[in-house]
């Protein structure tokens, strides 16, 4: 028996349509699916790994249960059983708000796990869970922090559209690895090739000569964590030139450029030119380059959010794009159109009136702020291991490997195996895991129905696609949203064996129906939540997917608009429904400020000026660490994807030679490292591809730990890059860490 089944890959932000084919019920190939209306048939290396994912043997299909001697298999009863053991006494003595969360990065590509995630927080905070934690603060928080402030919603922002710009200026993310980031664009690498090709221009704008920059017109090094510097000189030059744009399209929609362009007074090119490593003139060319340009636009990732200024050098990103003239037009920073409506869109409920706030409360340790719920994630550590009242007792991870991917990644390893309940739903036995007492798998990608609904908010076009499982899943096993939805029941005060994961669905749904009805500017507002709840049929992923669908701009409206979309039409598509291209003018109708403008001043910004400012007084001599990804790597998960690890290693101090050579340092030394966090040993690759006085080690790594089962990445195993990053060290406004720009030392070990 032989099939081929289009899915969408479930692993990056890409969403490319794959071609799986089945003979016999192995996987014998996988292709890009030509057909795609979304990705037309790109694919990555990690898109043909999922046939080892699903066969890995690595992978957990049972649950496993923390013993004297090492993990074992369980029944899911007696895994369950186990959650009561472990749970209850911490929820029974300290409540819940001893327990907490955290949401790891593939929660947002596994669709039981987005679209039930809700459900355990929620409910873990209607317990009396204070905060919880994700790697958002070691990723994308400055530009959840900037889009509510400047655009209304936390998810919501406006993206280059790279098909049709002649300028595209790139800060801190490298497509060529990572294949776009909060910039949903299959091919991107192509795209930006399609810039020059039409006689445009890419600038890339990083302290490493990557692959990005390498195809881009012209690459400028900058010192880590000074982008915020140079964006501020780029306005000045602007301001001080005559140009910038005032567009009649843009009359009466943003407010407040006037006084950010007085802000950058004190930022000229002369002044900032040292600190950012790149002189007065490149900067007032950059500037030229852009104002002569017929649609500029800028665009910044991560590596211009987990530095010293993340947001602020985020909040600039847009500023320019204003001061360009370049938002919400062809060409510039446009507002995407998703095809389907997701709860993510709408304000929480804890955030009354207009506005957001941010604060709320603190972290009892070290009093960190809390902003969206949660804390710096490098606060987890110290709020289990610091005894006294409101200790963290109880963790609950979600597919994340913080051991591994947060700073100040030693602690935590520590403060993990004290924990009294420690709840794990992933699908490997890890660094983070081999902690858990109970460690819950779900199925594999191929085993389980795929959908997308945060990222076509960021998408270069609005689609829809759902894909069906490619195997049927072990009927015994239950999916992840239904283990979501006991561990919700059980922080709510039903014996983990005993909730009602069917009734916990409804009332999930009912909840998420009558928050939407009774919250301003979502498509239920004003509506009947029982009349609404009654119109969605199914359970499960599919219940919500089909409502998102319909309440999306194509959607049926739940029955009052017919002939609209719902998923039982969209699964009639295997490739996909292509439904709009972007477009301007989409401002008013995206953009939900108190004001309904574009609102680029606040107080929250305005408040880290001046902290920008004390910047241009040091000076750091040192060399500064960085962190950098690889194509064929994901965060810390896929190393023990054989396919994925041939070759080179990969986990490398990549080092300028002018740095290297004085302390005699070649590639292939083993090299210490050392920051004010703590010293490792890696060997060392000399290349110009880093500006001088830059180092990077990429994240993800740090394999063959004790207790541990992943024999592929534990055979390469590279050191954890986190034990280098500082817990404390922070984007102020946004909590968000640090792990580009770190002050380190490197040298021959004695
Ligand atoms: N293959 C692969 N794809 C991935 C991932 C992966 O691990 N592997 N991870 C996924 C995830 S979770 C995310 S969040 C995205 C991230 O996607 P991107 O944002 O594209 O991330 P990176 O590839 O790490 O690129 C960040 C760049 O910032 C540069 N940089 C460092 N410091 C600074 C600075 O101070 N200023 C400037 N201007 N640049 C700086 C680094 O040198 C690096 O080239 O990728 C996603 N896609
Ligand atoms: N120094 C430094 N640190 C960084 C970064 C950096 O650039 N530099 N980047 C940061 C960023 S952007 C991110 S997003 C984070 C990532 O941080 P995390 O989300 O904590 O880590 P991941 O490596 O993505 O780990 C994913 C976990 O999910 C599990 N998993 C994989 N698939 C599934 C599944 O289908 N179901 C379940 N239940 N589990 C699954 C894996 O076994 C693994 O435990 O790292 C951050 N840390
Ligand atoms: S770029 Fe690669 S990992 Fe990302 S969706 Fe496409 S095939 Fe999957
Ligand atoms: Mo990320």
């Amino acid at each position: 028996m032989s099939s081929q089944i289009a899915v969408t890959c479930p692993l990056c932000e890409a969403m490319c349509g794959l071609q799986v084919r089945v003979d016999d019920g192995v996987v014998t190939d996988i292709r890009g699916n030509r057909d795609d209306v979304w990705s037309r048939g790109h694919i990555c290396p990690k898109g043909t790994s999922l046939a080892h994912l699903h066969t890995d043997p690595d992978r957990l299909r049972q649950p496993m249960v923390r013993t004297r001697t090492g993990h074992t298999p369980v029944s899911w009863d007696d895994a369950y059983a186990e959650v009561e053991r472990v749970l209850r006494p911490v929820l029974d003595r300290h409540g819940a708000s001893a327990v907490t969360v955290y949401v790891g990065n593939p929660v947002a590509h596994n669709l039981g796990l987005s679209t039930h995630i809700g459900a355990l927080i929620g409910m873990a905070q209607a317990a009396g869970m204070p905060a919880y934690y994700s790697p958002g603060t070691v990723d994308q928080w400055p530009l959840n922090l900037v889009s509510a402030l400047l655009f209304g919603g936390m998810w919501n922002a406006p993206i280059p559209d790279v098909d049709r710009t002649d300028h595209l200026m790139i800060l801190g993310a490298n497509p060529a690895a990572s294949q776009g980031s909060m910039l949903s664009a299959p091919d991107l690498m192509g795209r930006l090739a399609a810039i020059r090709n039409r006689g445009g221009t890419v600038t890339v704008v990083d302290p490493r000569r990557t692959l990005t920059a390498q195809r881009a017109s012209q690459w400028v090094p900058i010192r880590p964590g000074t982008d915020a510097l140079l964006l501020f000189a780029i306005l000045y030059t602007l301001a001080e030139q005559g140009w910038v744009r005032r567009p009649a399209h843009l009359e009466g929609r943003v407010t407040g450029l006037d006084d950010v362009i007085a802000m950058a007074a004190d930022f000229a090119p002369e002044v900032v030119a040292d600190a950012c490593g790149v002189d007065a003139a490149t900067i007032r060319r950059l500037a030229a380059d852009l104002a002569h340009a017929e649609t500029p636009v800028l665009y910044s990732r991560i590596g211009a959010c987990t530095q010293e200024f993340g947001t602020l050098a985020t909040w600039l990103v847009f500023v320019l794009n204003a001061a360009l003239g370049s938002l919400d037009r062809a060409g510039g920073a446009v507002f995407p159109k998703p095809a389907v409506w997701s709860p993510m869109f709408m304000k929480p409920p804890d955030q009354d009136g207009p506005g957001w706030r941010f604060g709320r409360f603190h972290s009892r340790v070290r009093g960190a702020p809390e902003v969206f719920n949660q804390f710096p994630v490098s606060c987890l550590a110290e709020e289990i291991d610091t005894p006294g009242d409101g200790q963290l007792r109880g963790l609950i991870t979600v597919a994340g490997n913080p051991v591994v991917s947060a700073p100040g990644a030693r602690r935590l390893d520590a403060a993990l195996a004290g924990l009294d309940a420690m709840i794990a739903v992933d699908s490997w036995l890890n660094e983070t895991t081999r902690h858990a007492h109970v460690i819950l798998p779900g199925l594999s990608p191929l085993e389980r129905p795929h959908a997308d609904d945060l990222y076509w908010i960021y998408a270069v076009s609005s689609c829809l696609k759902w894909s069906d499982p490619v195997f049927a899943p072990d009927p015994n096993r239950p999916s992840e949203w239904e283990i979501l939805l006991r561990l919700a029941g059980a922080m709510v005060g039903t014996p983990t064996p005993d909730v009602d994961v069917a009734a916990m669905d409804d009332l999930y749904v009912a909840g998420l129906i009558a928050t939407a009805c009774a919250t301003p500017g979502t498509p239920l507002t004003g509506r009947d939540p029982q009349e609404a709840t009654a119109a969605l049929a199914g359970h499960g992923p599919e219940r919500l997917v089909d409502l998102g669908i319909r309440l999306g701009p194509w959607g049926d409206d739940l029955g009052r608009r017919p002939g609209g979309l719902t998923l039982a039409e969209v699964r009639r598509h295997p490739d996909g429904l292509r439904l709009a291209e972007l477009d301007g003018d989409r401002l008013d109708e995206a953009v939900c400020t108190p004001s309904g403008t574009v609102e680029l001043v606040h107080q929250r910004l305005v408040d880290d000026v001046p902290r920008l400012r004390a910047r241009l007084q040091r000076r750091d001599g040192g060399l500064l660490l960085t962190s950098r990804r690889h194509l064929r790597s994901n965060n810390s998960w896929m190393h023990n994807v054989p396919a994925l690890m041939r070759g080179k290693d990969r986990c490398t101090l990549l080092i300028h030679p002018v740095d290297a050579a004085p302390a005699g340092i070649r590639t292939g030394d083993v090299v210490e490292v050392s920051t004010g966090a703590g010293a490792l040993t890696v060997p060392a690759q000399v290349s110009d591809e880093m500006m001088p006085g830059v180092v990077s080690l990429p994240h993800g790594w740090g394999h063959g730990r004790d207790g541990t089962r992943l024999e592929v990445a534990n055979a390469h195993p590279g050191v954890n890059a986190n034990l280098l990053n500082p817990a404390d060290l922070l984007d102020a406004p946004s909590g968000t860490q640090v792990v580009n720009g770190v002050p380190c030392r490197v040298r021959r070990p004695d």
